[in-house]
């Protein structure tokens, strides 16, 4: 291991400085990457491109420790040189600290099924948190850098040189201040083309650990009209799983679809005895139950103790009389783009439903309202957004995840 260690540490100032540009590069990588994870404009933008990116992120992300453990192995002398830079030794700490909790939770997320839900909705959440801390940190990193290659006085002087550059060889310096350059380009290039996105993200997630208040902003936003609206049953108001704990991420591959009386509509049809044609109004009449579920997104994040009202699917396909050669139920959502299928049997569970109101209220359009499918013990690219058309098929259908990629087993 010594011997190991050693031969490590000949050429040693080269060695960091090269360690120091693979791990700039990763970063840059793991954080387009990881940004266009996030969702909003890209997940209809790129749909199966989505599933592509995550691996690469994931198999970066992966290799990232590789950097990590061979600095770790030179830590030691590099320690002892920063002495007297406490700075330096600091930004060490944050470099170290951001990458190896990237990689801790970054593997906890890739694992979620391993893991189960409550642990990659934390991961999530520190995966998330060091992005916000350490991508500014970052960028601001980069960008004073490029500044300093303005400034002559700074560029000779020891403070500008940090991890990678002390050393005794001594880099030559136009190699530094050309790395310094492209990395402050990134930087620049990162917060002009990401910027918006990125803040507009922050405040989602900011949002979301404080509470109730962004759902009730997408309740406010509604932009849905459709009367008469649906009277909660009393174990929906007060809502009986006492609130939802946690935040709806808004996940969407269209605009948002708008809907009125005059557009909206309700069918089930394909292989039944009585094929139906619901108005809102109609519709609205149907008998509804209450159900309190949890919701779980395969990203990672969870919604706890959500109280559903709706009409249970069985329900539905009762009243419609399944005929014997169906064995598929083909699911729409009323953007045009979207649908997902159940078998038969997983139909018939008694807590999927087709719901209209969450806690008690109208389901707002962002998260899928008027009417939307939930299937508790699913991932919940099962839950159909916009629902507005049952079919029973014969044969099966691939949904639209399912053919980007996404598991066609979506248990839980
Ligand atoms: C520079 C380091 C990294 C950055 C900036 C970064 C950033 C991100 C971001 C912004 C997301 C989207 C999260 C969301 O939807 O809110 C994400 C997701 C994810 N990251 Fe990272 N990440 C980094 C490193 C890693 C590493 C080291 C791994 C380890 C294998 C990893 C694995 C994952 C996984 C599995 C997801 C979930 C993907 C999905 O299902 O959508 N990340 N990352
Ligand atoms: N029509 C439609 N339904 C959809 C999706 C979608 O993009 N379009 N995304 C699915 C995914 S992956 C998740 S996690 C949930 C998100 O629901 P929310 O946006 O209400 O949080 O909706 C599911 N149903
Ligand atoms: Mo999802």
């Amino acid at each position: 291991m010594s011997g190991f260690i050693e031969r490590l540490r000949k050429g040693y100032g080269k060695k960091l400085v090269s360690l120091h540009a693979w791990n700039g590069w990763i970063v840059v990588i793991l954080t387009l990457t990881g940004l266009i994870l996030v969702g909003g404009f890209w997940r209809g933008f790129l749909g199966e491109g989505r599933v592509w990116i995550k691996w690469l992120h994931i198999v970066v992300g992966i290799a990232s420790i590789l950097p990590v453990l061979y600095y770790l192995a030179l830590a030691g002398k590099h320690w002892k040189q920063l002495k007297q830079k406490p700075w330096q030794r600091f930004n060490v700490l944050v470099v170290l600290g951001l990458l190896l909790g990237w990689f801790g939770s970054g593997v906890l997320l890739w694992q979620f099924k391993a893991v189960g839900p409550s642990v990659s909705n934390i991961a999530l959440v520190v995966h998330d948190l060091l992005t916000w801390i350490g991508l500014p940190y970052i960028i601001y990193h980069s960008i004073t850098r490029a500044k300093w290659l303005k400034e002559p006085s700074r560029r000779t002087i020891q403070s500008e040189r940090e991890t990678v550059d002390v050393h005794p060889a001594g880099v030559p310096q136009p190699i530094y201040t050309r790395r310094a350059f492209i990395r402050g380009a990134i930087g620049v290039g990162l917060a002009v083309t990401l910027g918006p996105s990125f803040m507009k993200w922050l405040g989602n997630s900011i949002g979301s650990v404080g509470g109730t208040q962004t759902i009730d902003k997408l309740i406010e936003n509604d932009a849905n009209m459709l009367v008469p609206a649906p009277q909660p049953l009393p174990a929906s108001a007060p809502p009986m799983g006492g609130g939802a704990i946690g935040q709806f991420r808004v996940y969407t591959v269209t605009p948002i679809p708008e809907f009125s009386n005059d557009n909206w509509s309700f069918t089930i049809d394909g292989l039944v005895e009585n094929s139906f044609k619901w108005d809102w109004k109609q519709f609205v009449e149907l008998k509804r139950t209450v159900q309190v579920s949890d919701f779980h997104c395969v990203t990672g994040w969870s919604v706890y103790k959500n109280t559903w009202e709706g009409i249970p699917l069985k329900e539905l396909l009762k009243k419609a009389g399944v005929k014997p050669g169906a064995q598929t139920v083909k699911l729409y959502s009323g953007d045009g783009v979207y649908t997902d299928t159940l078998t038969l049997e997983q139909a018939d569970m008694d807590d999927v439903m087709v719901a209209v109101m969450h806690d008690g209220k109208p389901i707002p359009s962002d998260l899928g309202g008027p009417v939307r499918l939930v299937v508790p013990k699913m991932y919940a690219y099962k839950s159909v957004k916009w629902l507005n058309r049952i079919e029973l098929i014969e044969g099966e259908h691939i949904g639209y995840w399912e053919q980007r990629g996404y598991a066609n087993d979506a248990w839980v």
